[in-house]
């Protein structure tokens, strides 16, 4: 019958209450056999808790067994929140408890592969300590992932991962406000979507078959069913050859999926009120998150428009030019000139959210719709935050033989996609969608350096562990 309290929710206005919390023994530190400081953490948030002897507070017994409590075991603390003079250092909030009772529930192993503590602090902080002559072992990034598990409760990583949440929340919520229907969609597919090399192939009874690249064809498949509008969030396999930083084997797709009236610039209309009222809710919503997760990663709130940017591939081409960066006008734009690009938009426009539109066909996937007035192009974008794509999208083919001559040019075995190019051939409005991901929108919204930050369990080319 007691009542727990958070360690998030210990705030000065529970001074001289007695409060109940259950967290991890973080840090456990004796001053002489008549004191403990105990630092107990709770989601990412600590609390500074303070064992003194004394005929009413506690024993010296129990001070030697706070003191033997391995780190990460979780403790039941009951004591009195008091707020001290001085601000706490190395605790999230700014009270302590003074400790009537500690119970340790279960214990962790005495040796960590981690030390939670010091893989919770910034680059800065590891310096400044390292300065100081303190014992510290910097973790490095596989370290992080072999023992994700551990990693995961510092406090940035407790941000990351609910703005992550959010994120997925918020694109739901607003497409089924706009009434969309949310689906699902089949991930063993006998074909590719996206075409290339990048396909996990297996056995599927013995049938060849390959893990979806994207969802799709079957997206465009339900609105020749009727649906209208549909989306669908899911794992997507990509078998990527090479390692970066934004390329993950296995991601989560946001995709959406719907009719159009009369041209592409409604799904561009729709991409844009979506991410700016996504953008706007995760910074009002998730402060706590964002602060955690800035403490040890700092960075710069995204900068955005209230009318998202957009400009054609051209205008891009011609701004790079401009600065005197060669490239093929109907060509792809690489990492770096990505990159070049959105440093470029940023200083002309003050955004570093912005969408470029109309690509050049021959870059575009089969499925794509050539522009009416000159089929080098397509009507078709790609979604940028800070210089990196976070989504592609596009008006799609919805005539029947265009699609089939378009599948044959880029090199698609038709026979492998014949249910859906069929799909077409018994009416199918003109339509179009795009595709987010996930990991990518979290990354880029934080500026975080690596795609593997906001995955939890990562799949890359030399990871399928843990
Ligand atoms: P998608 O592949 O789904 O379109 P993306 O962000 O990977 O998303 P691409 O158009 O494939 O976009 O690639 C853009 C650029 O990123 C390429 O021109 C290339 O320079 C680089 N790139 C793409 N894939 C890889 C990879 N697997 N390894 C290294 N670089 C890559
Ligand atoms: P595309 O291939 O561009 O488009 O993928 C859509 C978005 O998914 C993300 N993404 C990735 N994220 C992590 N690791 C990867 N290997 C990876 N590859 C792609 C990017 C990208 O913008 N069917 C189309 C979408 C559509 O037109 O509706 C498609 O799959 O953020």
């Amino acid at each position: 019958g007691q009542v727990w309290t958070t360690v998030s929710s210990l705030t000065d206005e529970l001074k001289d209450q007695t409060v109940l919390i259950r967290g991890r023994a973080q840090a456990i530190r004796a001053v002489g056999k008549k004191m403990a400081f105990l630092t107990v953490r709770e989601k990412g948030f600590t609390v500074q808790c303070v064992l003194t002897v004394a005929p009413d507070l506690v024993s010296t017994q129990m001070v030697k067994y706070a003191t033997a409590i391995s780190k990460e075991s979780f403790v039941d603390i009951e004591g009195v929140v008091t707020v001290p003079p001085e601000a706490i250092k190395g605790a999230s909030q700014q009270v302590e408890v003074q400790v009537r009772k500690i119970h340790c529930v279960n214990r962790a192993a005495t040796v960590l592969p981690i030390n939670v503590e010091d893989a919770s602090r910034s680059e800065v902080e590891i310096e400044k300590a390292l300065e100081a002559g303190e014992q510290l072992v910097r973790v490095n990034q596989d370290t992080r992932l072999n023992y994700r598990i551990l990693d995961m409760r510092t406090p940035a990583n407790q941000g990351i991962f609910r703005l992550e949440c959010q994120v997925s929340n918020l694109f739901r919520q607003f497409l089924l406000n706009e009434d969309f229907v949310e689906i699902n969609t089949p991930k063993l597919t006998a074909g590719t979507s996206e075409g290339g090399a990048a396909v996990f192939k297996l056995e599927y009874k013995k049938q060849p078959a390959c893990l979806a690249q994207s969802p799709q064809l079957h997206k465009q498949m339900a609105i020749c069913g009727d649906f209208g509008c549909v989306f669908i969030v899911g794992p997507v396999f990509r078998a990527e050859d090479s390692y970066t930083h934004r390329h993950l084997c296995e991601f989560t797709g946001l995709d959406a999926e719907f009719e159009i009236k009369e041209h592409y610039s409604e799904v561009m209309d729709i991409v844009d009120r979506l991410f700016v009222g996504m953008f706007d809710k995760l910074n009002e919503r998730c402060q706590k998150e964002l602060e955690a997760i800035g403490k040890q990663y700092p960075f710069q709130p995204l900068k955005y428009l209230r009318k998202t940017l957009r400009l054609t591939f051209e205008e891009g081409i011609q701004m790079l030019k401009d600065a005197g960066v060669e490239v093929d006008p109907l060509g792809d734009l690489n990492t770096e000139t990505e990159r070049t690009l959105g440093k470029l938009v940023l200083e002309k426009y003050g955004t570093e959210f912005y969408i470029l539109h109309r690509y050049p066909l021959a870059v575009r996937p089969f499925y794509t719709m050539p522009c009416p007035d000159n089929d080098a192009y397509s009507n078709s974008f790609d979604v940028f935050i800070r210089g990196e794509e976070i989504i592609s999208g596009a008006q799609r083919v919805h005539v029947p033989e265009l699609l089939e001559s378009r599948a044959k040019e880029c090199g698609i075995d038709v026979k492998t996609i014949s249910t859906y190019i069929d799909s077409f051939r018994y009416g199918a409005p003109p339509h179009g969608g795009f595709g987010v991901g996930l990991e990518r929108v979290v990354m880029l919204f934080c500026a975080l350096d690596n795609i593997r930050k906001t995955s939890l369990f990562p799949r890359d080319p030399r990871r399928l562990e843990p």
